[in-house]
């Protein structure tokens, strides 16, 4: 991949391209694990992450938050003209991403450029984006992870997109989509995200529940056969949260997205994108999430980042604790990875990080995190007794009487007799500080 774009202004200044130097580096601005090229369990760490920058938090985010405005200035962020400024921004995101040598980007619609509240107008502007970055794309490799739209920030939303109470209001909303849909599929994009951020509700008092869900599936029918009869081909993404904005999201974690899918005929075209942060928030971790989707068959892609664990919120920052990411390669190299999407780091930096090179850090040090958790893991797989301990805890179900249960060929007088004949079973350790030390024993 190549660095900066002949003839442009250069954003990043006395950064360069960051390049693996290995564990026994200590230049702040060098990988130490993430050696993109390095094989583990039989492909690159880059096929296996397809890291992706959200253009959200890195070029858009301001350092605002609910007690004071902007901290963070940024030099792309100056002309007057919306399609001359989001030009800029465009230009300073290839530059950073090609610098970091992240293969993909992820957007939505208004992350792009600003919109009004002019359907029209908002199409010409995004129209002209998708323009501009086709060529940055061609220009630099980069491709684009997933697209979707911001159904959430403008007020119209504040009750809810697809599940307003308001007819009018849902068509902004399909408006929205047909136009990011169309974006995406103009840019190659290999998959399209929803996540219900005001898909909820506040109160039950002013809510009828079962109509929203009903319209929120009848919406994701009609956004997905639209994108089908225009080829695209990719994978469609819920991405589960239970609350936040609202007080309670439709998306709540990955188990009720499943049968919120099931029950309205969405499997075969939608998975799952899993945020660390919002299992947090849902009262799981986030392996336990990654397993549940998994096990469905759904792990379609990932939002990396990480909570505060004395904070309730979605404090979306960059990951960094090796010992629980190791936990979730398990899950992850078990599962064979994701099912067509990738990594991206939905994250920003903090709200006094103001250094221009704070985005490389916190880029940095997220790719390293996944790259070393996922060597440990794999170590884990192949040279403990991680794997057999696990299979021998169910071995009573391999042979004999377990055997026919699991073949539902056994009634539940059988179950009885089994248990009078066998008497009382012999008490077996689940061994859990076994395994817990197991896994520190490779980190
Ligand atoms: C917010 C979500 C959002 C989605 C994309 O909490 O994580 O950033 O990933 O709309
Ligand atoms: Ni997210
Ligand atoms: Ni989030």
């Amino acid at each position: 991949m190549g660095n900066i774009l002949s003839g442009e202004t250069e954003f990043f200044k006395g950064i360069g391209q960051i390049q693996y130097e290995g564990p026994q580096s200590d230049n702040p601005l060098a990988f130490r694990w993430y050696d993109e090229n390095l094989v583990v369990a039989g492909k690159t760490l880059k096929d296996h992450f397809r890291f992706a920058c959200a253009y959200w938090h890195s070029f858009c985010g301001t350092g605002a938050d609910p007690f004071g405005g902007p901290s963070h200035f940024f030099p792309w962020d100056k002309k007057s003209d919306p399609v001359e400024r989001a030009k800029d921004k465009m230009d300073a995101a290839f530059e950073f991403i090609t610098k970091m040598n992240l293969p993909y980007y992820c957007f939505h619609d208004v992350d792009l450029v600003d919109y009004g509240n002019d359907v029209l107008e908002n199409e010409r502007r995004l129209q002209a984006l998708v323009d501009y970055a086709k060529k940055k794309q061609a220009e630099s490799g980069v491709k684009l992870l997933w697209g979707t739209s911001n159904l959430f920030s403008n007020p119209r939303y504040m009750n809810g997109a697809s599940t307003n109470p308001d007819f009018h209001v849902l068509t902004h909303a399909g408006a929205q989509v047909k136009a990011a849909l169309d974006a995406t599929i103009a840019l190659d994009g290999e998959n399209y995200v929803f996540w219900g951020g005001r898909e909820g509700y506040m109160t039950l008092l002013n809510t009828d529940m079962k109509r929203e869900q009903e319209h929120f599936a009848r919406f994701l029918h009609t956004a997905k056969d639209y994108a089908r009869k225009n080829g695209f081909k990719g994978n469609f993404f819920i991405e589960p949260k239970p609350c936040e904005p609202t007080k309670h999201q439709y998306d709540y974690d990955a188990a009720t997205v499943i049968g919120f899918l099931r029950q309205y005929d969405l499997l075969d075209d939608f998975k799952l994108n899993l945020e660390v942060n919002h299992a947090t928030l849902a009262g799981h971790t986030f392996q336990h999430e990654m397993q549940v989707a998994a096990d469905a068959g759904l792990l379609g892609s990932m939002d990396a980042n990480r909570g505060d664990y004395q904070n309730g919120w979605d404090t979306d920052q960059f990951p960094n604790n090796v010992g629980e990411l190791t936990e979730c390669m398990l899950v992850f190299l078990e599962a064979g990875g994701l099912k067509g999407g990738g990594v991206n780091f939905d994250a920003k930096i903090r709200r006094n990080s103001t250094d221009m090179e704070d985005l490389f850090y916190a880029h940095i040090g997220g790719m390293d995190t996944f790259a070393r958790a996922l060597i440990i893991a794999d170590n884990v797989l192949q040279k403990s007794d991680y794997k057999k301990f696990r299979q021998d805890r169910y071995a009573s179900f391999d042979a004999g009487k377990g055997k026919a249960f699991e073949e539902g060929k056994l009634t539940l007088e059988d179950l009885r007799a089994f248990a009078i004949e066998n008497g009382e079973p012999a008490t077996r350790s689940g061994k859990q500080e076994y395994l817990e030390n197991l896994l520190n024993r490779y980190l």
